[in-house]
């Protein structure tokens, strides 16, 4: 536990971990915009969860910035807050492309459960060696491809709002989930911790880039499409 708290500042992946800091400033302000628009619906839309994705994420690099929460595991660093970010805020992304077209809650509980198992399943891969390591690896990418499955299929089906203006962004959302985190398993594979083709430092490098792209546009994207939650002040 010293280890995990003791900070070690001054690196390059500090300078790298210091801009995905950055970056979910940005994610930060674009919610931040959404919450204030008083035209808006805010339960229809429940914005207020968006927010969680690029804050929490936003604290986890600023921790990796100072070399806050990453523990040294077999040789490898591990960045331990990266799972927690993970944990939290992939969630939110499964689960709100669902709350758009208003899919079935027990759908999305599924998604939201085998996404969990994912990420608790590749940290013990990261943090583990041997038959351990390659037996969650394994489980994590089941479950993730599960979840696909969820999102691509289940989803469509399940959804009880069928307005052409949800469906796009629905589309928008779960099509970004879809293309971006196939990247994941790839870097994981391509890692230090798996056959070592990359640098622990170009490791940092794409990650970064990854959590940013997979979350800050992910905001915009909603912040687009917000006219579908207006009040509808002329229905009366
Ligand atoms: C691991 C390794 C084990 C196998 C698989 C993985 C998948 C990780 C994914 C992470 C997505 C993260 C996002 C973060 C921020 O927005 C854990 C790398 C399948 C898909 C989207």
């Amino acid at each position: 536990i010293g280890d995990l708290l003791s900070p070690s500042l001054g690196g390059v992946d500090s300078v790298v971990y210091g801009v995905g800091t950055l970056g979910m400033l940005v994610g930060v302000v674009v919610v931040t915009w959404l919450l204030r628009d008083g035209d808006l619906d805010a339960e229809a839309g429940k914005f207020r969860y968006l927010m969680i994705i690029p804050a929490f994420a936003g604290l986890s690099y600023a921790g990796m910035t100072l070399g806050i929460g990453v523990i040294s595991i077999n040789g490898y660093e591990v960045e331990g807050v990266r799972y927690l970010d993970w944990l939290v805020t992939t969630p939110v992304l499964v689960g709100y492309a669902g709350h758009v077209v208003d899919v079935d809650r027990s759908v999305v509980l599924g998604a939201v459960g085998l996404d969990a198992t994912m990420i608790l399943t590749g940290f013990v891969a990261t943090t583990t060696a041997g038959t351990l390591r390659w037996g969650a690896f394994t489980v994590s990418t089941l479950a993730f491809l599960l979840m696909l499955y969820v999102l691509f299929v289940q989803y469509p089906r399940r959804a009880r709002a069928t307005s052409p203006e949800r469906k796009r962004l629905f589309l928008r959302l779960r099509n970004q989930v879809g293309v971006l985190w196939l990247l994941y398993p790839v870097i994981w594979l391509a890692s230090p911790v798996g056959f070592g083709l990359v640098s622990t430092l170009g490791t940092a490098m794409l990650v970064t880039f990854m959590d940013v792209a997979a979350k800050v546009p992910y905001t915009w994207v909603v912040h687009e499409h917000r006219g579908i939650f207006r009040h509808e002040r002329d229905a009366v």
